[in-house]
């Protein structure tokens, strides 16, 4: 069997490489087990036109509703240059049901320390769950350039102790 001459030095780093790769591998797997980090998976059309036309996404249907099971369900429209409630309280450990549509272009969604961070593309209903670990105040913000007004577009999520 005739064998490739390879470098010692050369074989090294090639260890080396591999070594980085399989390591970046195991800490992405961690994290995204560890803090249920993945991409939000949704898919539902709405007229992001008519909005306040549809019976979830109407002005007065909005904000924090408690399910029977005892999570929470949180309905929120986004739109050049704000989140509508622009505030919301949720309970800290607790199943929270987000559900989001844009009424005009492309704005984004993110509350830093949480994994709550989706896309909210018009014409779609973008949807994350998750329970915040923490009590306070956090901001909600715009991650996605919509217009001239996207450094000013955010809101705040409340998250309370348990009563
Ligand atoms: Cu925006």
């Amino acid at each position: 069997m005739s064998s490739i001459h390879i470098d010692p030095l050369e074989k090294k780093w090639i260890w080396a490489v591999g070594t980085i790769v399989v390591l970046t591998w195991i800490v992405q797997l961690y994290y995204a087990i560890a803090d249920s980090i993945h991409p939000p998976s949704n898919v539902e059309v709405i007229d992001s036109a008519k909005l306040h036309m549809t019976e979830e996404f109407a002005e007065k249907n909005l904000g924090v509703k408690k399910e029977e099971d005892g999570s929470y369900t949180v309905t929120m429209v986004a739109a050049r240059y704000g989140f509508y409630p622009p505030m919301i309280e949720v309970p800290v450990d607790t199943k929270v049901k987000l559900r989001i549509a844009s009424f005009d272009v492309l704005h984004g969604l993110h509350v830093p320390g949480s994994n709550m961070a989706t896309m909210v593309v018009p014409g779609y209903v973008s949807e994350v769950t998750t329970a915040f670990t923490k009590t306070g105040d956090f901001p909600m913000i715009c991650n996605e350039f919509c217009g001239l007004g996207h450094d000013y577009m955010y809101a705040k999520v409340r998250v309370l102790a348990k009563q």
